[in-house]
């Protein structure tokens, strides 16, 4: 029989807890201090952003005397597409594509916090030493909903999200791939600025129907209904803290009831060889104990490959879809 090496970060009663629940809330991932860099690439993109949105008319003032998440509010507020700007995905979107607004962030700082050696080895814990990040990732950052455009309070990167498996993000050549998420708190989330829930043990329950529903979510949810009298799990975590995701598990995110930023970043990685299900998007060897020269390592070609993407997709030299929205859905259900 195969032994699983000892477990490095988690405990065996965290990695027992994973396999029960379908999910595990861990606090002190990532140093909070590792968090600057990002902090500061942020602030620096919002900064370009905001100038040359209000240069250009399409914002009434640039907010520049603003602390970080008082002035991403107002300016989503104003231009609600500029989360497509800050995302670290390119928008999933199979049709309907504008190249002005077809765009997705991809500095240093977010490479390097995918390649956080704290996150590897929770990973690692996992799914073993082989190990690929997954295109398959975003960046959320919600304003609270007070402060929501109509246009995007259905959007999960600025909204709160509808109960989902992340399974339904991925084509089916993924549904064999050991993917977990990991979704990353670089703010504090609580109950009231929008943790995530969860239902505890949905993961052994098998696929859910998502129906495809614009009138209440962009993405395809598990309807209300199929859910009723379930309740969910809270996970909050401290900044710097994350839960980690079985591909099956049902969740959502609370709504950010409170007065300031709630912003998180969701990763997935899965053993190398699998299937992404996301073969539109490049995503890279994050860590290999066997050929660690096939490791990525430099946020300029992965940046590369990012805007390689963008290129085939636009030009529509790549055919596939990105995403499917109807693979899930049950008409007589939905
Ligand atoms: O942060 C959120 O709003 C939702 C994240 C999520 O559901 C996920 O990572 O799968």
């Amino acid at each position: 029989m195969k032994t699983r090496p000892a477990p490095s970060t988690l405990t065996e009663d965290q990695l027992a807890a994973f396999a029960r629940d379908g999910f595990l809330a861990i606090d002190n991932v990532v140093p909070p201090e590792d968090l600057a860099p990002i902090e500061t690439e942020y602030a620096e993109l919002l900064d370009r952003l905001a100038t040359d949105l209000h240069a250009r008319g399409d914002i009434s003032d640039s907010y520049a005397g603003l602390e970080f998440g008082a002035r991403y509010a107002r300016v989503i507020a104003e231009y609600p597409v500029l989360h497509q700007f800050l995302n670290i995905s390119l928008p999933l979107l199979n049709e309907g594509r504008e190249e002005a607004t077809y765009h997705m962030h991809h500095g240093p700082a977010v490479f390097e916090l995918m390649r956080h050696p704290r996150i590897l080895d929770v990973v690692e814990d996992i799914i073993g030493p082989e190990i690929f990040a997954s295109p398959v990732q975003q960046m959320r950052m919600k304003p609270p909903v007070t402060a929501l455009h109509d246009e995007v309070s259905g959007h999960s990167n600025v909204g709160a999200t509808t109960w989902h498996q992340d399974i339904v993000a991925l084509l089916e050549d993924a549904d064999d791939t050991n993917q977990v998420t990991v979704w990353l708190a670089i703010t504090e989330a609580t109950v009231e600025n929008g943790c995530l829930t969860s239902i505890a043990g949905s993961h052994r329950e098998g696929p859910k129907v998502h129906c495809s529903n614009m009138a209440i979510a962009r993405e395809p949810q598990v309807p209300d209904k199929q859910m009723a009298g379930r309740e969910g799990t809270p996970l909050p975590v401290g900044k710097g803290g994350a839960v980690l995701f079985h591909k099956m598990n049902v969740h959502r995110a609370l709504p950010n009831l409170l007065g300031g930023l709630r912003w998180s970043m969701d990763l997935r990685y899965h053993p190398i060889g699998q299937e992404s299900g996301r073969p539109a998007f490049p995503g890279f060897v994050a860590r290999s104990k066997a050929d660690p020269q096939s490791e990525l390592r430099d946020p300029q070609a992965w940046g590369d490959a990012w805007d390689a993407a963008r290129d085939d997709v636009l030009s529509g030299r790549f055919t596939g879809r990105i995403f499917e929205d109807r693979r899930w859905n049950d008409a007589a259900v939905c």
